[in-house]
């Protein structure tokens, strides 16, 4: 049987374990990107494993993130990171050098090769042939000591593409056609690979921009040939020798086929707040606009900025309206401001919270990934996902525009060859002098929440029990107050799923021990580990929860939380907030895959889900990989 293109990437950089679907196998790495809100933690662990210099064939740290410097703590995060990259052999992107994505695709990204990020949108690296992945900062650290990435085989689902995009038509509105088909939950345990003759007619940042997105339908990775439209885009970027054809066989199995007919899309639009809630933008046309957004690791490519420059040229936008644009590339900016709207510096920004929130209830249209609520910084506000095209469009009309009403779309033209400057990105040390050099630590790092081996019995209370669909926005909130304090764990864990009950972290800490029951898709949305770790500062011993999304799975484990599942989902509705429980018996039920929880208030029993792969036996029973690593000598290597 022949083989996808990812199948061919991960047998070329199998380590251990079957390729089957369903079965844990560990890959090499050969890059790995951090950005700083999850770096400082990553590289935190990175020195706790006391691995000399990277192992890799390539690291990245990137300052994207915590840019608003609104006391010393980001200064000295980036401080922090930016010592870490020079003295242990990682390149580190400097602050305004652009998003971790954007800039490591045009400047690092190669075809077949795998990379690992701390950052759950790194897929967007699939957009030039790569098997990219989001994973928690300790998976990433691992990595960048030599260390194996743990994931479960994915099943494979083909996207084929036949016809070419309209005029006014882009590649955020693929993106949200695959979200209305699939959903938010459709991809987990999948890698969404782009095939088809439609392909040919997409630019590598159009790719990108998709795969991008595949991480909101909880995809593994997302991923694209690389051919004649990968060479030039590497020769743009004067990197041809970087290329390598890399294409699926002819007789390549697919779990799932589905067929996208590109000339048949019109402008979409996702409503609050999930990205999953597609409508096409005729039917939203009456929605009034106050905010407009363009930027993120979405859509910050050179043809997304020339496009919205273009469309902003001699033009005023509506004076009701609000409108910011991050950008890289420094060129067109007379022609935006002129227009009226504001230009911030080329980061994550509005995108995590970081500046730029909304009005009270007000309606943000965003060129961005993630509309969830209150991430945007305003509880109340309602922000819609769209392309730069609507994006503008709205922007000048003061509601949500389609933008074929604006007439004919001009065509944009591309450089042959873009304009290089990599002074923003520093290079490590070499060995030698990198030993005598000391890392920069603020006050504001503080240690590693207190592990603890499991035990085979746990008493807890549910001190809380959530719905559906529940995002790392939810469990460890982001946004400019927060975010600073990413290597302050006490301090975080004031804030721990505050979005849902603010009294949770109180109550918690009160009980000493907790269990917090969720639905399906549990833990959607970011790769931050911090999600798992306040918890576990908390004394969160176990989630339990209908589904989980990968990266979260993941990342209780790697905390030594455990991660279980409802056997029977109608179980879900037996248990309520407030109930004593009890898990006994844990050693006996890892090992059998089935664990019995007593809830004491109730007198119900409850079975559930406990099957896990050796490794994460092991670790789960270490109290965390950062004491399975350190037991088991992996520095050593
Ligand atoms: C996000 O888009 O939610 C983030 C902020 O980039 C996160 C990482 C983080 O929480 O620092 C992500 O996507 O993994
Ligand atoms: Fe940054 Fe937003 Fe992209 Fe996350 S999704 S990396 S916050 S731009």
């Amino acid at each position: 049987m022949g083989l996808t293109i990812a199948q061919k990437i991960i047998k070329a950089h199998l380590l251990s374990g079957e390729m089957t679907p369903g079965s844990e196998i560990g890959l090499k790495i050969d890059q790995t990107l951090t950005q700083d809100a999850t770096g400082t933690m990553a590289y935190l662990e990175f020195e706790a494993i006391g691995i000399p210099r990277v192992r890799t064939e390539l690291s990245v740290a990137y300052i994207d993130h915590n840019t608003l410097q609104s006391g010393f703590e980001n200064a000295d995060d980036h401080l922090y990171i930016q010592s870490v990259a020079k003295k242990y052999g990682l390149r580190f992107s400097r602050p305004g050098n652009g998003i971790c994505h954007q800039v490591h695709l045009e400047r690092f990204g190669k075809p077949g090769k795998t990379l690992i990020g701390s950052d759950s949108h790194t897929p967007t690296g699939g957009g030039i042939g790569m098997l990219a992945m989001g994973a928690g900062g300790l998976d990433v650290a691992v990595a960048m000591g030599g260390g194996a990435y743990y994931i479960t085989m994915p099943k494979m689902i083909l996207v084929k593409l036949s016809g070419k995009l309209r005029p006014w038509v882009s590649a955020k509105d693929v993106s949200l056609e695959l979200l209305r088909i699939l959903s938010v939950k459709g991809g987990v345990g999948s890698i969404i690979e782009w095939g088809g003759e439609g392909v040919s007619t997409l630019s590598v940042p159009q790719r990108a921009t998709i795969t991008n997105m595949g991480t909101e339908l909880g995809a593994t990775t997302s991923i694209f040939p690389s051919d004649e439209v990968t060479r030039a885009f590497l020769a743009a970027e004067g990197r041809e020798n970087d290329y390598t054809p890399l294409s699926s066989d002819p007789d390549a199995e697919y779990d799932r086929i589905i067929e996208i007919d590109l000339s048949t899309l019109s402008p979409l639009v996702a409503c609050p707040h999930s990205p999953d809630n597609v409508r096409p933008v005729s039917e939203l046309s009456g929605v009034k606009v106050d905010q407009v957004c363009v930027g993120s690791c979405t859509n910050s490519s050179l043809a997304d900025l020339l496009r919205v420059a273009s469309m902003l040229k001699g033009k005023k936008i509506d004076d009701s309206v609000s409108m910011s644009v991050s950008e890289q590339f420094h060129i067109h900016i007379p022609d935006i401001l002129a227009a009226g709207a504001r230009l911030l510096e080329c980061a994550c920004g509005p995108c995590i919270g970081m500046g730029f929130s909304p009005n009270s209830a007000g309606v943000s249209l965003r060129t961005f990934n993630r509309n969830f609520e209150g991430r945007s910084g305003t509880r109340d506000a309602g922000v819609y996902l769209v392309s730069p095209e609507v994006a503008v469009a709205s922007a000048l009309t003061g509601y949500i525009t389609d933008p074929a009403t604006l007439g004919v779309c001009a065509p944009i033209k591309l450089p042959k060859k873009y304009k290089i400057d990599d002074s923003a990105i520093l290079l490590p040390a070499d060995p030698e002098t990198a030993k005598t050099l000391s890392v920069r630590r603020g006050p504001n790092i503080k240690p590693f929440p207190d592990t603890r081996p499991l035990s085979d019995k746990v008493d807890a209370t549910l001190t809380l029990k959530v719905g559906d669909n529940i995002t790392t926005d939810h469990i460890m909130p982001a946004g400019a107050k927060i975010l600073p304090y990413r290597s302050n764990i006490p301090y975080l864990s004031k804030f721990c799923f505050a979005v849902c009950d603010e009294t949770f972290s109180e109550r918690a800490k009160a009980v000493g021990s907790t269990v917090i029951v969720g639905g399906s898709n549990y833990g959607q949305g970011s790769s931050r580990e911090h999600a798992a770790l306040v918890p576990l500062y908390l004394g969160v011993r176990a989630v339990i929860a209908k589904s989980f999304a990968r990266i979260h799975a993941a990342n209780l484990i790697n905390a030594g939380i455990l991660p279980l599942t409802f056997r029977d989902p109608a179980d879900y509705d037996k248990i309520e907030q407030g109930d004593k429980l009890s898990l006994s018996g844990l050693f006996a039920a890892l090992e059998n895959g089935e664990a019995t929880l007593f809830d004491e208030t109730k007198g119900v029993k409850v079975t559930l889900d406990c099957s896990f792969t050796e490794r994460q036996r092991a670790i789960l029973l270490a109290g965390g990989l950062l004491d399975y690593t350190r037991n088991n000598g992996e520095k050593k290597q």
